[in-house]
């Protein structure tokens, strides 16, 4: 209620998100913290230090209770989460609900009564934490599909605030989205900022289309652009703005670090400790199943088996970070790529020689860095990705403009970098096609199509990103729409 909110907070700016930045470590000598930097932060850091900022969010390790505590750049603001509120919550309506229903329902997302509990009752501690930090009419940027009830919670405590959302992932096509049994709840939920932002114009209009359907409210109904033609919804007096805002990434930074001496040498000791193949295709995912690991598995095992690749001297590398383990669907889809990892070795590889080196574990930064240079060809080939920002790394690596990009369509990257070898992760020939053509292209024609992407990536950048949304934000006055 208002009460428990107005006039506590100082912040002038405040990011609410499922996790902070940075990861809770507890051990003998009690509560530490370790940063843990993520393209939001980069994105965030300058704003949130200049403008008295607050992060809202858990630290990772469940029924952990600590106290705010200011960094140097921003007041950290840890919600609370018990061991059964993680469960439900995050792994089951967050990771098991949520995440496949927006993503084409890859796998069958499950909806159960109890995980919406547990969402409307930590949505609710996080609307609490964000209205006591804020400060009278400060502007609040809440993070994705983990969230999606704080807004409108939040408006309804402090109505004198700014409020954004963004939603990290797809926003799914209509027929799909309508399966939620909490359809209206979550469109109501949104409903409470005052810009909603998504990565591609797409998804702005499923969610203008949905809010007629579920809500009845007057919407525009022009065509949304990027960065510009927002929509709008009549929520009684007020104006919610609906736009896109592809996300992206910290493209000079990451240069900087792929033209480095300690990185070139770090990618070519890769490049022998692999046995100096000719090419070096290279996959990096959370081990999702969204993210089309089987599909490239299978198109490279078969470009092998027809002698279109030669495991010789085409090698893939692939990383796949751990993700979500506890989620049963994530586990059963880690014993089948890791199946198809030993059947093509099985079938291609040589003692001391595999064709595919699989990793499971995350490496540092740097090394993932080294990693983007040593690749001649990296492989992004999701069934559905919200944007996918390991193509942008990846291109934002090239800093000699070498190296060769295979995006699946059904990325939002594949809006923006138009000149990868694009595929449809659906059609296994297209996918092998776009391989086969990315390893085997002439090399002043792969320097051309990475050039073009490259201008793409370091002029819109991670920051440029925040900057469209906020100015945005700040420039929708309450007034009716222009
Ligand atoms: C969601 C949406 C959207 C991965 N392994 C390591 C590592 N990573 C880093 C990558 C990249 C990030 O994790 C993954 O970002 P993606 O965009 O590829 O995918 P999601 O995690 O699914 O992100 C997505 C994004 O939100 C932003 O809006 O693009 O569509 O699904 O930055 O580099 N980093 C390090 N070691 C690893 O082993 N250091």
């Amino acid at each position: 209620d208002r009460a428990s909110g107005v006039g506590h907070g100082v912040a002038e700016f405040v990011v609410v998100a499922n996790r902070l930045p940075v990861d809770i470590v507890q051990d003998e000598q009690g509560v530490s913290w370790n940063t843990s930097p993520g393209g939001l932060v980069t994105a965030l850091e300058p704003i949130l230090r200049a403008r008295r900022g607050a992060w809202v969010g858990w630290a990772g390790a469940a029924d952990v209770e600590v106290d705010p505590m200011s960094g140097d750049d921003m007041t950290l603001h840890p919600v609370r989460l018990s061991e059964r509120e993680v469960i439900d919550y995050y792994e089951g309506l967050s990771n098991a609900g949520l995440w496949p229903l927006y993503h084409d329902v890859i796998v069958k997302p499950e909806y159960r009564r109890e995980w919406w509990d547990a969402y409307a009752a930590v949505n609710r501690r996080f609307a609490e934490t964000a209205s006591r930090a804020a400060a009278e009419g400060a502007t609040v940027w809440v993070q994705d599909y983990q969230l999606q009830l704080v807004p409108r919670m939040l408006r309804t405590m402090r109505p004198d605030l700014k409020i954004g959302f963004f939603l990290h992932i797809p926003f799914p096509p209509v027929e799909l989205f309508l399966q939620m049994p909490w359809r209206t709840e979550i469109i109501e939920g949104i409903l409470g900022a005052d810009l909603v932002g998504f990565h591609l114009p797409g998804g702005a209009q499923n969610f203008l289309y949905l809010v007629r359907r579920l809500t009845g409210l007057p919407t525009s109904r022009g065509n949304v652009g990027t960065r510009s033609r927002f929509g709008a919804v009549a929520v009684g007096a007020r104006t919610v703005r609906v736009g896109a805002f592809p996300i992206s990434v910290d493209s000079s930074t990451l240069e900087d670090r792929a033209r480095s001496a300690d990185v070139r040498a770090a990618a070519e000791r890769l490049r022998s400790e692999l046995g100096n193949p000719e090419t070096i295709m290279l996959g990096v995912d959370r081990l999702d199943y969204t993210k089309g690991i089987d599909v490239r598995l299978h198109a490279v095992g078969e470009l092998y088996a027809q002698g279109r690749l030669d495991p010789t001297r085409e090698v893939l590398v692939q990383l796949a970070t751990p993700s979500r383990e506890r989620v049963g669907s994530y586990r059963a889809m880690r014993d089948d790529i890791e199946r198809e990892v030993g059947r093509i070795n099985g079938d291609f590889g040589r003692v001391g020689s595999p064709a595919v080196h699989y990793l499971h574990h995350s490496v540092s930064i740097d090394e993932l860095v080294a990693f983007y240079v040593a690749a001649d060809v990296m492989l992004v080939t999701p069934l559905r990705d919200g944007m996918n920002l390991v193509a942008k790394e990846y291109v934002a690596c090239q800093a000699d403009d070498g190296g060769a990009l295979v995006l699946s369509e059904f990325t939002g990257a594949a809006a923006e970098l138009r000149q990868a070898y694009q595929c449809n992760p659906h059609d296994l020939e297209d996918v092998k096609n776009a391989i086969d053509a990315a390893v085997h292209r002439p090399a002043a024609l792969g320097r051309r199509r990475m050039r073009a992407m490259r201008r793409q990536v370091l002029q819109y950048d991670v920051a440029l990103w925040a900057r469209s949304f906020l100015d945005a934000l700040s420039a929708d006055n309450d007034g009716p729409e222009a």
